[in-house]
């Protein structure tokens, strides 16, 4: 994370930097249905204003009867070029919607015409290997904010304070999936997904948060009913028990990760969390991104809380946040993960720094010392025992672990949870920085040039390359561990604004994770990363944080302006289905079962194909 990140509507927010690709700008034009009836819209699709040349005498040449999702599954048809796929997804979007009907003969030659690559050659021994899905966050997608009980989280507050979210948005209804979950899950079920990240709300669950306060039922009832219709859709969960939205009471009462307190408070919540659901739960995650947490929530203060105690702060919220994660694991595994089988992880975060001068070997060191700083600060003790050496070394406010600490926190995954976007440059600290300054970030090189083409979040370059090297450095680092892709996707540049169904049609992610999965098998193929599984970011367009809802990760759009929130699947969501989800595995397992850490547990056993042989022999 650069220094100079700021609140987005603040005016040092990042704009005018390349706009993606051109290809993002195609776009098909939505015409208003031809009989207009009450009920759901019924839009036309056309290439370029369609339906002026109508081919039978009736103007419907391009019409899709049917809701706006047939919209999509045209486009579907376009992906592939080939009947027999078109049939399949058909087959399986009528399956999830009886009401979608249409027949390839509607299908505008030139949208076919129009539609981008398949993936690269690497990735077809790979898809049926690891497991694929799709990932959000309570905060994000769930609104409902003060619904059956559920109290302020500390997003709530920072959302409902003005001046800090573009826009004024809030999560207040986000996508509404608090209400909406069972359309949500009929859609992950239609694009063939078998994976899904999604996180819990402290605040939903145990209202007033720490220590000796009671469970609510309502919370209970909720994430019931959501795990077990996921598990009714043959959709394996994964579950992350923090995703940024602490009690505002732990906030005011002593100041959240800031406090060794937080720690006692948390495992109580998470023991709730594996008593009331860990019997529909078998994969978990402690805290998403505690660099994204630490950093701008307790060090820069521009997420919530705000808080501004800069690398001192942000050093002590991740160590109280490492060992609040390290006694959740040790709680899991003592009492629950014998009977409930299941694994867990924390998920870590950073960029890929790139030297901002390929000959400069100062340049070299100092990206070293980033990736270090990011990913090691978290990582290394879980998997090496402590901080790495460079921060022990220049980093005053690190704080220490006792020898017992570092046992209790070595060790605590059962796989290494990686979220991963993008590269940034990196250069030596300039003549004269103090010690304790080891690189410089930057987001364009000495010519100007971004490290890739840029998205709709300052932070976030199009470099695919990097996904495969910052893949073999943890590897490589921590002993090829079992990795997990818990994130990555891309808020395209042009994509803010447009109208819904202008919007579908979204040819530049597709090319983003098109070189992005690349870079994943290229990983594994060649640099032998021993990955599980891919999520992408995200199942919805929702709210980006600070961006509000602007910024938009979705696979699936969600239309603000109707009422309703009305769900549109973008072309990226068939490309992905198609080529991935619907390709792996029901169960997520170790790919290379000799290399697999953490507890012994029976998902190695349903391991597909070549691990599985590998293992009997
Ligand atoms: C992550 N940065 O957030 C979160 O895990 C998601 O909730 C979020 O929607 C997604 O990535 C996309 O942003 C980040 O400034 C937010 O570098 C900001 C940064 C990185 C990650």
């Amino acid at each position: 994370m650069n220094r100079r990140h700021r609140q987005s509507t603040g005016k040092t927010f990042y704009k005018g930097i390349n706009v993606v690709t051109s290809r993002a700008r195609e776009r098909l034009v939505v015409q208003a249905p031809v009989s207009s009836s009450s009920g759901p819209p019924r839009p036309r699709l056309s290439s370029s204003g369609g339906g002026k040349g109508s081919s039978d005498g009736t103007g419907r040449r391009h019409h899709i009867r049917g809701l706006p999702r047939g919209a999509c599954a045209l486009w579907v048809l376009g992906l592939t070029g080939t009947a027999s796929l078109a049939i399949g997804l058909l087959l399986l979007m009528i399956g999830a919607d009886h009401r979608l009907l249409m027949a390839t003969d509607e299908v505008d030659a030139r949208v076919l015409s129009a539609l981008p690559d398949p993936p690269s050659a690497c990735t077809s021994d790979l898809r049926q290997r690891i497991a694929w899905g799709v990932g959000t966050s309570a905060y994000q997608i769930e609104g409902a904010w003060n619904a059956d009980g559920k109290s302020a989280s500390i997003w709530d507050t920072w959302a409902h304070s003005p001046g800090k979210i573009q826009n004024g948005d809030t999560g207040d209804v986000a996508t509404d999936h608090y209400h909406k979950f069972e359309e949500d899950i009929k859609t992950m079920a239609a694009l063939g997904i078998k994976h899904y990240r999604m996180s819990i709300s402290w605040t939903r669950l145990m209202p007033d948060g720490g220590r000796g306060t009671h469970v609510s039922r309502a919370g209970v009832k909720f994430y019931t009913a959501l795990l077990a219709e996921l598990q009714a859709a043959g959709i394996t969960p994964v579950v992350t028990l923090y995703h940024w939205d602490l009690p505002q009471s732990l906030q005011d009462l002593y100041g959240g990760f800031m406090d060794p307190q937080f720690v006692d408070d948390y495992v109580y919540y998470v023991d709730a969390a594996f008593r009331e659901l860990g019997h529909l739960v078998r994969h978990w995650i402690t805290f998403n991104e505690p660099m994204s947490i630490c950093q701008l929530g307790y060090g820069i203060g521009v997420f919530a809380p705000g808080v501004e105690a800069g690398s001192t702060g942000q050093y002590k919220c991740g160590h109280h946040l490492l060992l609040a994660h390290a006694r959740a694991v040790q709680l899991y595994r003592g009492k629950y993960q014998k009977e409930q089988g299941g694994r867990i992880s924390l998920t870590i975060s950073g960029h890929w720094g790139r030297p901002a001068s390929e000959n400069s070997e100062a340049d070299a060191k100092a990206a070293e010392a980033y990736v270090e700083f990011q990913v090691g600060w978290l990582a290394d003790p879980l998997f090496l025992g402590d901080y790495p050496k460079a921060m022990r070394d220049t980093q005053k406010g690190l704080p220490k672990f006792t020898a017992e600490q570092k046992a209790l926190v070595m060790g605590s995954v059962d796989f290494l949870s990686l979220n991963f976007y993008t590269a940034h440059f990196v250069k030596a600290p300039p003549p004269g920085a103090p010690k304790t300054q080891l690189y410089e970030e930057a987001l364009h090189d000495a010519q100007g040039n971004p490290p890739g083409n840029s998205s709709d979040v300052f932070w976030l370059f199009d470099t695919p390359w990097a996904m495969r090297k910052m893949l073999a450095w943890v590897s490589k680092r921590y002993g090829r561990p079992e990795v997990w892709v818990t994130e990555n996707g891309v808020p395209l540049r042009d994509e803010a604004g447009l109208a819904v169904l202008d919007a579908l049609k979204d040819t530049a992610r597709i090319e983003f994770y098109r070189g992005y999965l690349d870079g994943l098998c290229r990983a594994v193929r060649d640099d032998g990363v021993n990955l599980s599984a891919y999520f992408a970011w995200s199942l919805l367009d929702n709210f980006e944080w600070t961006e509000g809802y602007r910024a938009r990760f979705g696979l699936v759009a969600v239309d603000r302006r109707a009422r309703g929130l009305t769900r549109f699947p973008k072309l990226s969501a068939y490309w992905l289905s198609h080529h991935f989800f619907k390709h792996a595995p029901a169960e997520i397992a170790c790919l290379e079962i000799k290399s697999c850490g953490g507890q012994a547990h029976q998902h190695r056993r349903h391991l597909a194909g070549l691990a599985a042989a590998d293992d009997e022999r």
